[in-house]
């Protein structure tokens, strides 16, 4: 990797990781196809400097040769057969516990709840749940600030409660992740009370405390404001990234790495099988905490996050945890018990001799992604890439209909930049960000017909493309953002203090509501429906928000054939049966540039088909025979193939989820194969 300076051309910057990355993460902000590279690729960087030094401001070309120098690695061209592995293989699950299931009627879900959910799970076809955060916190971003990572959240139960949920999973064949906050802990955590105590001493130096009259530097917080804190107390400041109570940790301090390897250890001891890492990527702070550089601030949203996201010891620290931490150094109270053919359980499996970690990395990209999870790079297993929540030059707070054709490029490129030792996750919901089905629908899912097609479409990429499905509750059963009616209504720091911030900036009571509203994370942790009446909790739920669409609940989608629910479990079953061709099989995209259309072939064994779009469109001729073996569209004799055909007042009949054969032993005559309903999901067999 040669080195980088100001002679550089944006060609050289491309061919860095990082540089390729951080290219494409401007060019995504400003809504510029990457072709526009090729044009301006020859520009060097001290012209490029002089050329934008009116739009950047003075220092931008610096920052960036700055950041770069914290990578000279390349992703190793890895060729050969993908290792297999369990989490490869498995369907992951992401229980958000306060909204997942109340069992005592404070109105807050917890472990009692999901132990008495876990057959639901079980019958979903799930592989292993992620948690999460269950333990001790005093909640100021709902479990994201520790207080002891060896205790239970009271609202959520006990250890023993713990222990019986791990026992649950595993006796069923299911695995499970917590999830680990150690990018910070919460102001109440005992190191921190300690460094207060003492910021002179030994755990003065387990976070970024700092002296002086003024903020130690610009940075910004995730959740407005700076990300400083005051403490007149000791008169330093302290550093928080996100709220005034979750305290950054100074993972340069080995003290800190060797509690944080201790915590992974008692937990792999107690039966977890991995962890999901909060922020993991934020961990290594680039030295002196250098001033943000402004246009990348505005750029990104928050100054200051050029000199964390990618640290220059990022790589050191995770292959140290992944050592010192996530190897296991004694053996797991329970393993998961064998999952044999057609469900049948076998002996427990022998324990694996590492946790699996997931890392959860906003603003890692592609390049970047590859380097912290490849499976020779003895770091992670998988992360989170966030540049599928949004369209380019959007962000969570704006609110536009979410393109489904950016999908299928996003995916078309990814699959063809990684090698046999890469491995992606695929998620399209989670607790911090509204409901995908409904950025996509746009407000049509007030229709049964669509929220119901378009649960399936997202399902069916997210359980077919070559990668590891996330799914996050609710997903399964089409829940849809909730129409909150006032910022009383919500309980998340974030989007609380966003609204504070816009109307102190000047915007109207209006303008400041529709921006909350279109990007809050509330809209995700809305108590799951499992029954039409409720059947969260007894009592009064922590978050209100109820979503009365008559066949949206997991009782009604259970006892429904044509329900998203009944989609995911046939989509699950398909997965679990063909691995070889729908886990571990190569993918072939056709018709790469049809719009709207969106077609792959995995294995060489399934066609599956999707009409990226509210309209019917013509479907390509495939080259080979196929039998048609899941669709969405409604069935043929509906009154009409738009999707939109429901019986009044209930839900509609889409089709069964796997159709049966026709009495002639073809496919039945829904296989038009000429044109595709609107939103429709079809999946064939490959006749050879
Ligand atoms: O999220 C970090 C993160 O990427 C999002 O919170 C995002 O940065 C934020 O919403 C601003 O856009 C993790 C957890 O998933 C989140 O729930 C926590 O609030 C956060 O870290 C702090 O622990
Ligand atoms: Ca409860």
């Amino acid at each position: 990797m040669p080195e980088l300076d100001r002679n550089s051309t944006l060609r050289d910057v491309y061919a860095n990781p990082l540089g390729r990355d951080i290219l494409d993460r401007l060019l995504f902000t400003l809504n510029l196809p990457t072709a526009s590279l090729k044009l301006v690729g020859g520009l060097r960087l001290r012209t490029l400097d002089t050329l934008a030094t009116r739009v950047t401001g003075p220092g931008f070309v610096d920052a960036l040769l700055g950041l770069l120098a914290n990578e000279k690695a390349s992703p190793a061209p890895s060729g050969g057969e993908t290792a297999p592995a369990w989490w490869k293989e498995a369907v992951f699950y992401q229980v958000y516990p306060r909204s997942f299931q109340d069992s005592n009627g404070d109105g807050v879900g917890d472990l009692r709840g999901i132990i008495n959910r876990l057959d639901y799970l079980r019958d979903l076809g799930v592989d292993c749940l992620w948690l999460s955060p269950i333990f001790d916190s005093p909640n100021e971003d709902m479990g994201y600030d520790v207080r002891d990572y060896r205790a239970i959240m009271a609202e959520m139960g006990t250890l023993e409660d713990a222990d019986e949920l791990i026992r649950g999973c595993h006796e069923r064949g299911m695995r499970i992740i917590l999830d680990l906050v150690v990018n910070h802990t919460s102001a109440e955590h005992e190191w921190f009370r300690r460094a207060i105590a003492d910021p002179a001493g030994p755990y003065g130096e387990y976070y970024f405390l700092r002296s002086g009259r003024e903020r130690p530097n610009n940075w910004t917080s995730f959740f407005s404001g700076p990300a400083w804190r005051y403490l007149p107390e000791i008169e330093r400041w302290a550093l928080r990234l996100f709220a005034p109570g979750q305290m950054d940790l100074n993972w340069e301090n080995p003290a800190v790495r060797a509690e944080v390897s201790d915590i992974v250890q008692w937990w792999l001891a107690r039966g977890i099988d991995g962890f999901r890492l909060d922020v993991i990527n934020f961990i290594s702070k680039q030295p002196g905490l250098p001033d943000g550089h402004p246009f990348v601030g505005k750029l990104m949203g928050f100054t200051g996050i050029e000199h964390y996201f990618y640290g220059p010891r990022l790589h050191e620290y995770l292959a140290e945890l992944r050592a010192n931490g996530f190897t296991r150094n004694a053996p797991p109270a329970s393993t998961p018990r064998a999952r044999l053919a057609d469900g049948v359980l076998g002996e427990p499996l022998p324990a694996e001799p590492t946790g699996v970690m997931v890392g959860e990395t906003p603003g890692i990209g592609v390049e970047t992604g590859r380097l912290l999870t490849a499976s020779d790079r003895g770091e992670m297993d998988l992360i989170f890439n966030f540049d599928v929540l949004e369209n380019p030059g959007k962000a969570r707070f704006d609110s536009y209909r979410y393109d489904l054709n950016y999908l299928k490029k996003f995916y078309i490129d990814y699959e063809s930049r990684i090698g046999a030792n890469d491995w992606i996750a695929l998620f399209f919901d989670n607790h911090d960000n509204p409901r995908m089905l409904s950025k996509v629908a746009a407000g049509k899912e007030k229709d049964p017909a669509v929220r119901t097609a378009v649960g399936k479409l997202l399902a069916t990429i997210q359980l077919t493309m070559r990668g590891t499905p996330f799914l996050f509750q609710g997903q399964e059963l089409g829940a849809v953002d909730h129409a909150f009616t006032s910022i009383a209504d919500m309980r998340d720091i974030e989007a609380i203090n966003l609204f504070t911030e816009l109307r102190e900036g000047g915007a109207s009571e209006v303008e400041a509501w529709a921006k909350v509203l279109a990007g809050s994370r509330d809209h995700a942790r809305v108590p799951i429906r499992w029954a039409p009446e409720g059947g969260f909790t007894e009592g009064t739920p922590w978050l209100a928000g109820f979503d009365a669409a008559p066949g949206f609940s997991a009782t009604e989608q259970l006892a429904d054939p044509g329900s998203i629910l009944n989609w995911h479990r046939a989509l699950v079953a398909l997965r679990r049966a063909h691995p070889e061709a729908l886990v571990y099989g190569d993918v072939e995209f056709l018709q790469p540039n049809w719009r709207d259309y969106f077609g792959y072939v995995r294995g060489g064994e399934f066609l599956i088909e999707l009409n990226l779009a509210g309209a019917e469109r013509p479907r390509p001729h495939f080259r080979k025979r196929t039998e048609l073996l899941l669709t969405s569209r409604i069935a043929p004799h509906a009154s009409s193939d738009s999707g939109s055909a429901t019986r009044s007042g209930t839900h509609p009949s889409s089709g069964s989820a796997m159709l049966s054969r026709s009495p002639s032993g073809t496919t039945p005559s829904g296989d038009s194969g000429a044109r595709m309903a609107p939103w429709e999901a079809s999946i064939r067999r490959i006749i050879r």
